[in-house]
């Protein structure tokens, strides 16, 4: 029997559309899904460059306005990719016509926006997902299994840092990524949403946090993305930077563990250094984006004499996603991640349920982000609603 569609609409093509477009292609390849995707239609506001996208990436059609996705009835998912000062107006339009819906991090520009998107997609009762794509990766889906079958023990450090540095010269413009309007902050959204949401998977919720930011840079020329990290500057005028360029915050979780989290688009020689170690009374881990396949565990129950950090390939059929790509040892990459959270989402639709992590994730991480901001400008700890 034919398997149900999911035609999919997707807005933005760049970076992330690259992923996500690879991903809905490339999922059929792997996994057996109830509903199947069709890349139906992109949108993009220069004609000319979301046609080229849509041919290149295998789209059967483009517009150059997202409402005429949203109006569409062969539409059922919203994939929203393009900067984040649009998240909200998409997805609650979105959301409003009955559309599942799936948005790149972070959520929104700022909490009471993310808010709102939750509130429109639970009355409409749609599926909805936020694209933290490292949850997906094998060897930290297989941490929170030790840490969740109690190997680690009582959890008691979480610490992570998430560094890069492609905006260090001082005349990189000042791209979208780096305008508060555009993206409502700098490293911080960007990057140490990711740390954020790493944290509250594997560690628990954050409570209450003190944190620093900061703007090393405070003028660049105006410009724009040319694509991947790259940009180019349209001429002489400069702009004032309004977002930080670094972050850091200590903070508490739900179960007493502490936290110390940096961020920052300043790391010299660190392209994208996502790392974290959690340390438990009976063992830890730790892990590292430039080699994710591998997870370094340390555990107790070792043999005295040979106790040590190990590491684990997990690329073996036991560990999360690896079974559905190549034999043992056969490493899988960052494309491959999106390609998990696509089989999640069409699962998701197929059950009629919202896989984590979904738009209550992105409002939660969203008032961590808020209260490091807070707690940054104001010198002093901010607490964290929890409900
Ligand atoms: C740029 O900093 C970027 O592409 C982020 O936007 C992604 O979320 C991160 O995964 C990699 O770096």
């Amino acid at each position: 029997m034919a398997k149900r569609q999911v035609r999919i609409g997707m807005v933005g093509y760049k970076f992330m559309g690259k992923a996500h477009s690879h991903a809905y292609r490339d999922l059929p390849f792997y996994f057996d899904n109830d509903v199947q995707p069709v890349m139906q239609a992109i949108a993009g506001r220069d004609e000319a460059g979301v046609k080229a996208a849509a041919d290149k990436m295998g789209w059967a059609s483009y517009e150059t306005d997202w409402r005429r996705l949203v109006e569409r009835d062969d539409i059922d998912l919203i994939d929203i990719g393009s900067p984040n000062n649009t998240h909200a107006e998409i997805a609650i339009a979105a959301a409003q016509a009955g559309k599942h819906i799936i948005c790149e991090k972070p959520l929104a520009l700022n909490a009471d926006e993310a808010r709102r998107m939750l509130e429109a997609v639970d009355k409409a009762g749609v599926v909805h997902m936020i694209c933290h794509n490292y949850r997906f990766v094998p060897a930290i889906r297989y941490a929170k299994q030790l840490i969740d079958s109690g190997q680690l023990g009582k959890i008691y450090h979480m610490r992570a840092h998430y560094l890069q540095d492609w905006i260090m010269d001082p005349d990189f413009p000042l791209v979208w990524r780096l305008r508060k309007d555009i993206c409502g902050s700098g490293t911080h959204g960007d990057l140490m949403a990711h740390s954020i949401d790493l944290a509250r998977y594997l560690t628990g919720e954050i409570t209450e946090v003190s944190g620093m930011m900061n703007t090393f840079i405070k003028q660049r020329p105006l410009g724009e993305m040319s694509g991947g990290l790259s940009a180019k500057a349209s001429g002489e005028q400069v702009g004032e930077v309004d977002v930080d360029d670094a972050v850091a915050f200590i903070c508490r979780f739900d179960n007493e563990a502490m936290g110390v989290f940096e961020a920052t688009r300043f790391g010299k020689g660190n392209r994208n250094t996502n790392q974290f170690e959690i340390n438990g009374s009976k063992g830890s881990v730790r892990w590292s984006m430039e080699h994710m396949n591998d997870l370094q565990l340390y555990l107790d129950t070792d043999k005295e004499g040979s106790q040590g950090f190990r590491t684990i390939s997990c690329t073996e059929t036991i560990h999360p996603y690896a079974g559905a790509y190549w034999p043992a040892g056969h490493i899988i990459g960052y494309e491959h991640t999106f390609i998990n959270i696509a089989h999640e989402l069409m699962q998701g639709i197929a059950e009629n349920r919202s896989p984590s992590p979904n738009f209550e994730d992105g409002y939660r991480n969203q008032l961590v982000l808020e209260a490091v901001e807070t707690s940054s400008k104001e010198k002093q700890w901010v607490q964290i609603p929890q409900f």
